[in-house]
């Protein structure tokens, strides 16, 4: 399943878009009907083309629910930016782009809507304008009508291009379901929803919530009951044990043991000068929070209650009284030591604008991409390498790369080490990998890394196969048997590296030639009477017939050779 949050001014037609698209109603409330207006967060599914299933999350664009709107886009993994073709980009529209940004989210799409109402092409431009620069720059655009359906299959094909280009979210990953919706069930009791961004949820789990073991009694998604909802997914949660005034909005439940529940984060915001209070948005919850300023962009922020929070997670800021996005911030460190001593603030505000944390978490994760630094405020560490779109930490590139070239070295037949075998050993991003190779000074071809200087060797097959070429040199249709390539000591992966190497050719698993084989054999069998038997090109070839048949069988999957009836065939011409 994936999971998409809409965005965008009110009245732009997003709920409407949501209902065209999954025949559900995503306004839950008699009074957001009555009213045309989406108050609170509205949850609908649907296929799409490829059989992926879609969820959505919709928000209300009015200002007054801006805090709606953040519980419901803070957990999703992507976005959906609506824009009214007739209305174009509006205040709420830059808003929900500022919430986006805030919370790092970089996937998505663009959808301008009610293109029955005007041309879209202006709003079409004044949205791509306003979201270059953003983390939603690259989104596919679509023009569309929730109303005449009009463009609707080519948004059902995008959404499909957008979920198969998901990253995997980690089954195993520690659970945190922000709630975004509790109420009772007659008879079942207390019933929680959310947006699982990781992690896998079971019946019987035991989480905790406000650091209360509470049971999982049972568990929903997509309106049917499910043993285990593995994410990302829409979710509801039967709990045992829970009251329904024990538990709302903005709460969470937890894996035990994984979180840290903290009123006090050192942060790096997106912009300078914070106010001394603020709101801080963060999954499903709002919570206040004092400012201490730690240099210019750096800042402790103490909570009015505690959140479980890691480093790297975003919160969206706000000002009490404003209905508007101030920025955003990254949480540096969830537990930051205290501040006692006379300077010690001082000092820690120099080690955080130092490089904001960078070099810590670059150490840690040894490669990072520049762009997801900058747009979190942090700044790229200066004794680090930049490659490509990655900064590299340099003692992990050192280690890389010993260890490709110990990977390469290590490797029994000298034929390479498969790149996806090598990505794999070293824990490497993929697109390191030509410059790693480069810089190792070894070699890159037909999918696998190699060692230049001992090209042309098979290690300890060597002999064996060069005995075999010799032989195929003077009888080549004639090459060693079964027991024969046993005795010399060959096996299937010695056979599969000197082919690798162009040094042969296989027909079977085991039945070998020369590269130039079956050309040599195609100018016998054209001097022949057509069509001919498999008897016929066996004398020609002066071989067996174990061999003869999966030669002919060889040249047929060729394309140089075809079947006339059972029992011959023909040199295919031309
Ligand atoms: N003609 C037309 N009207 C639309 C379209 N989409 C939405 N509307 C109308 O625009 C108004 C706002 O739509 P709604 O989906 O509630 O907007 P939201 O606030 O973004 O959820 C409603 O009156 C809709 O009927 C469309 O594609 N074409
Ligand atoms: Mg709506």
């Amino acid at each position: 399943m994936h999971v998409l949050a809409t965005a965008g001014h009110v009245d732009h037609g997003k709920s409407t878009l949501v209902r065209a698209l999954t025949g559900m109603e995503p306004d839950r409330w008699a009074e957001e009907r009555r009213r045309g207006m989406t108050i609170d967060l509205g949850y609908a599914w649907t296929s799409l083309p490829s059989g992926e299933v879609l969820a959505f999350v919709d928000v209300p664009g009015h200002q007054r629910f801006l805090g709606n709107m953040l519980a419901g886009l803070g957990p999703a993994p992507a976005v959906m930016l609506v824009v009214a073709a007739d209305e174009g980009w509006r205040p709420q529209s830059a808003e929900h782009l500022a919430a986006a940004e805030a919370l790092g989210v970089s996937r998505g799409l663009l959808a301008v809507t009610r293109s029955d109402l005007a041309d879209p092409a202006a709003a079409l431009r004044a949205a791509r304008s306003a979201i270059a620069g953003s983390g939603l720059a690259d989104v596919e655009a679509v023009t569309v009508s929730g109303v005449t359906g009009e463009g609707l299959d080519d948004l059902r094909a995008a959404l499909d291009r957008l979920a198969a280009g998901a990253p995997q979210a980690d089954p195993a990953a520690a659970v945190r379901l922000w709630v975004d919706r509790s109420f009772t069930v007659r008879g079942a009791g207390t019933v929680v929803t959310g947006t699982l961004p990781a992690g896998t949820l079971r019946t019987g789990d035991e989480l905790l919530l406000r650091d209360r073991p509470v049971t999982v009694r049972g568990l929903q998604t997509l309106g049917a009951p499910a043993d285990v909802v593995v994410a990302p997914a829409r979710v509801a949660v039967n709990l045992r044990g829970v009251d329904k005034d024990d538990v709302r909005r903005g709460d969470a439940l937890l894996c035990k043991g994984s979180w840290h529940s903290t009123r006090l984060v050192d942060v790096v915001a997106t912009i300078d000068g914070l106010p001394e209070g603020l709101v801080c948005h963060v999954g499903s919850a709002a919570v206040p929070a004092r400012v201490r300023p730690l240099g210019t962009h750096h800042a402790r922020l103490s909570f009015e209650t505690a959140l479980p929070l890691a480093a790297g997670d975003r919160l969206v800021l706000r000002e009490p009284a404003r209905q508007e996005v101030l920025g955003g911030a990254t949480v540096l460190d969830p537990e930051p030591p205290e501040l006692v001593r006379r300077g010690a603030a001082r000092a820690r505000a120099a080690s955080l604008a130092r490089d904001g944390g960078a070099a810590d978490e670059l150490r840690r994760a040894g490669a990072l991409r520049v762009s997801d630094l900058e747009r979190r405020g942090l700044r790229v560490p200066p004794e680090a390498l930049r490659i490509g779109r990655l900064v590299v930490d340099r003692d992990r590139w050192t280690a890389w790369r010993r260890d490709l070239r110990d990977l390469v070295a290590r490797d029994p037949r000298a034929d390479g080490v498969t790149e996806v075998a090598a990505v794999q050993a070293l824990a490497l991003p993929s697109e390191l990998l030509g410059a790693l190779v480069d810089d190792t000074g070894l070699r890159r071809s037909g999918g696998r890394v190699r060692d230049p200087a001992s090209n042309g060797s098979l290690g300890a097959a060597e002999g064996a196969v060069a005995r075999v070429e010799a032989r195929l040199r003077d009888t080549p249709f004639l090459p060693p048997d079964k027991e024969e390539m046993v005795e010399l000591g060959l096996s299937g992966r010695d056979v599969a590296a000197a082919e690798r190497q162009g040094r042969l050719v296989r027909l079977t698993a085991d039945l070998v030639l020369l590269p130039d084989g079956p050309a040599r054999a195609m100018r016998v069998l054209a001097g022949l009477p057509q069509p001919f038997s498999a008897s016929e090109a066996r004398q020609a070839l002066g071989t067996t017939r174990r061999v003869a048949v999966p030669l002919l069988e060889h040249l047929d999957r060729r394309g140089w050779t075809r079947r006339v009836d059972e029992t011959s065939r023909e040199v295919v011409r031309g």
